[in-house]
């Protein structure tokens, strides 16, 4: 039977709509899941819901509803962000389910009945807030150490949970499991908490203070703590969800995933919870950071909370789930924002991955009638080998290192990954198959090369399925191939050259529309998906203005200045075809063109060749201005400029239909 493999994130609080780092974590564990899926492992993705405790009552109170209510009207907000983020979970929990009630209610009869739970007077400091006593020596101030909010003193009868005969046992499991807590300083942390004496937990909340939770099976007037209910959903989950999953199947579980400020709720209250339960402890607790925006603390008050289905709305799934695990380390905290994440699309992803595609299947299409050819053995050169070693270890050794759940470095996997897609393009620009295709000579070197290009993606597809998973089947659409990334492709190695004979690309859509950065709304939205996403992917990065006069180029989008219709005048803008392209040797951004202007031929060198490749721009028809007067460029002359879209880097070129003949006009 295959191994399994059981991945949690924490359950949410239902208090209010989900936000960056609910998607966070549960972006984090679906990749996990699809890895493993893709390795043949017998998975089990658990999520959900934390619907009990004070928090609850309150937010419920506050929207003049019963609890329930509440619960019932946020909880499908959280399921259609799952839906909306491609998130494939194969249980969702909500702690109000009344089998999830049994199995909390079995597991307190079982620790009392072990004489592990006992009754007591309790005199404390309580924190409402946090839901949680804090002793005299906690206490800073009369607040909170936590959140910092006021607390009171209060006596009451509760239940304890004999934490403190376990804390030498937690010691020694932390010390003798280095991968039991992720990263190393977090673990360092709970080993430093661990130092102090552990004191017994209550997990009984007065039904007088708080109603909504789960009643103790052994009093009725009160009700369960939050954290125990909630907790107990690692074990629920297996239990009654699916008909699939049992304890004794994926128990203990692979990772939980948490974030740092619910670390010693796990590593401390589960894990002895669970020692009371003689039940195995998780092989790793990962602790990840926290996002602030901007700089700032994200929080309803500052109105600065990131709405997940609004970014995914703008800017697509795939780059938003690419954006949170490329940007930060896993583990530490990162912060968010717009214009990095739009660089990111614009950079990574259109230029990198999808100018990659794009101009791969754009030049087998014109070479070779759309069919992947197979490489002749004899024109392999170092440069194809470099290629197809760099691909196998990716997909064979680096990922699998990377994504080990004791190490979790997504970043370091994405920058791995997107090495071979920046290698790729290199190869491309570096084997110029537009330049071998000019000469029949070239035959079997062209099919090398293009087969090379086309096996890179290939295994590209199997790489970012688990981060991009409508990403890999549109690449795998286009390369022509029939992949289902749901099924164990990788159970076995794959190998290069393995792929299905003679596949037939088809050239999409554009895999990411380019990002416009240089419109301003008036809502100060600056970022709009460009007039060129629509267009099937251009090929690849571009950094400098277009070519002609640098030094006269457009200002960028901010420059208010007035002009005349008269100052416009003087710009003659004019129709041109393109009717041939190379590039200036030693140049990453200038191509030479040659234009057709009707009545004349122009030579014009344009910055925009880490945008575009030669194959790209033949034949389009592009608005040049016409009476500008000649620069150098790397020593060419340059008789005019083309106009291309960007502030900065190019973004897209101004193209026309052919309805323009050359030499028209442009006014
Ligand atoms: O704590 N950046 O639920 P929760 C990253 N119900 N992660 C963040 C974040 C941010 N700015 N803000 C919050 C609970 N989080 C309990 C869990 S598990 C048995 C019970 C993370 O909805 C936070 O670290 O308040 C936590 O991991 C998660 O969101 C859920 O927070």
């Amino acid at each position: 039977m295959s191994e399994s493999f059981y991945v949690t994130t924490p359950i949410y609080y239902v208090n209010d709509v989900p936000h960056i780092g609910h998607a966070y974590t549960t972006i984090a564990a679906d990749v996990l899941a699809r890895w493993h899926r893709l390795h043949g492992r017998d998975v089990f993705f658990l999520t959900g819901l934390d619907e009990h405790g004070q928090k609850v009552q309150r937010a419920a109170a506050r929207a003049g509803i019963a609890p329930r209510e509440h619960c019932d009207t946020l909880a499908p907000k959280f399921r259609a962000l799952w839906k909306q983020l491609a998130i494939a979970n194969d249980g969702f929990i909500r702690t109000t389910d009344a089998r999830h009630h049994a199995v909390v209610k079995r597991l307190l009869q079982t620790l009392y009945d072990r004489q592990l739970i006992y009754r007591a007077d309790y005199t404390g400091w309580y924190c409402t807030f946090d839901e949680r006593f804090w002793t005299e020596k906690d206490v800073q101030e009369g607040r909170c150490p936590d959140c910092g909010r006021p607390v009171e003193q209060l006596s009451e009868h509760n239940y304890f949970f004999r934490m403190s005969r376990f804390q030498q046992q937690l010691r020694d499991h932390i010390a003798g499991h280095p991968a039991f807590i992720r990263p190393e300083s977090r673990r360092n942390e709970v080993m430093g908490f661990l130092q102090k004496p552990l004191e017994d937990l209550s997990i009984s909340r007065p039904k007088s203070r708080v109603s909504w939770g789960i009643e103790l099976p052994f009093d009725h007037d009160y009700v369960t703590y939050v954290w125990f209910d909630a907790l107990a959903n690692y074990l629920s989950g297996l239990e009654y969800l699916p008909a699939r999953p049992s304890v004794d199947r994926f128990w203990p579980a692979a990772v939980h995933l948490v974030g740092k400020d619910i670390l010693t709720t796990h590593a401390v209250y589960w894990a002895t919870i669970l020692m009371a339960l003689e039940l195995p402890l998780p092989r790793t607790i990962f602790a990840h950071g926290w996002w602030t925006v901007n700089g700032e603390k994200m929080s309803k008050s500052r109105g600065n909370v990131i709405d997940p289905s609004a970014m995914v709305a703008q800017f697509g799934e795939d780059a938003f789930r690419y954006f949170l695990l490329r940007e930060v380390p896993f583990g530490q905290d990162g912060d968010f924002s717009r214009e990095s994440f739009v660089g990111r699309i614009n950079g990574d992803l259109a230029n990198g991955l999808g100018n990659l595609l794009s101009r791969t299947v754009t030049l087998i299409g014109r070479c070779r009638n759309g069919v992947v050819p197979r490489a002749d053995s004899a024109s392999v050169t170092a440069l194809d080998t470099e290629l197809r070693d760099a691909a196998t270890s990716l997909l064979h050794t680096t990922m699998p290192r990377h994504l080990q759940t004791d190490r979790i470095k997504y970043h370091r996997t994405l920058e791995a990954i997107w090495g071979l897609v920046q290698l790729g393009n290199q190869y491309i620009d570096k084997t110029a198959p537009w330049v071998l295709a000019k000469d029949a000579a070239n035959v079997k070197r062209l099919d090398t090369v293009l087969f090379h290009a086309a096996e890179t993606l290939r295994f590209l597809c199997f790489a970012v399925a688990p981060f991009m998973p409508n990403t890999a089947p549109a690449m795998a659409r286009q390369l022509g191939l029939s992949l289902d990334f749901s099924q164990a492709l990788l159970q076995h190695p794959i190998a290069w050259g393995d792929g299905p004979p003679a596949a037939t690309v088809a050239k999409g859509d554009s895999l990411f529309p380019r990002i416009n950065v240089a419109t301003r709304s008036p809502h100060g939205d600056s970022m709009e998906p460009s007039a060129a996403s629509s267009q099937p992917a251009s090929p690849a990065p571009a950094s400098s203005k277009p070519g002609g006069d640098a030094s006269s180029a457009p200002a960028s989008g901010g420059n208010d200045r007035r002009i005349t219709i008269g100052d416009f005048q003087k710009v003659r803008l004019k129709v041109a075809k393109i009717i041939a392209a190379e590039r200036i040797p030693k140049s990453e951004k200038l191509l030479k063109l040659q234009v057709d202007l009707g009545d004349e031929h122009r030579q014009i060198v344009a910055g925009i060749g880490k945008q575009y490749g030669p194959e790209d721009v033949l034949g389009k028809t592009v608005v040049v201005v016409a009476n500008l007067t000649p620069a150098k460029l790397m020593g060419v002359e340059s008789q005019g400029m083309v106009l291309a879209a960007g502030a900065d880097d190019v973004i897209s070129l101004v193209t026309l239909s052919d309805d323009a003949p050359p030499g028209t006009t442009v006014k």
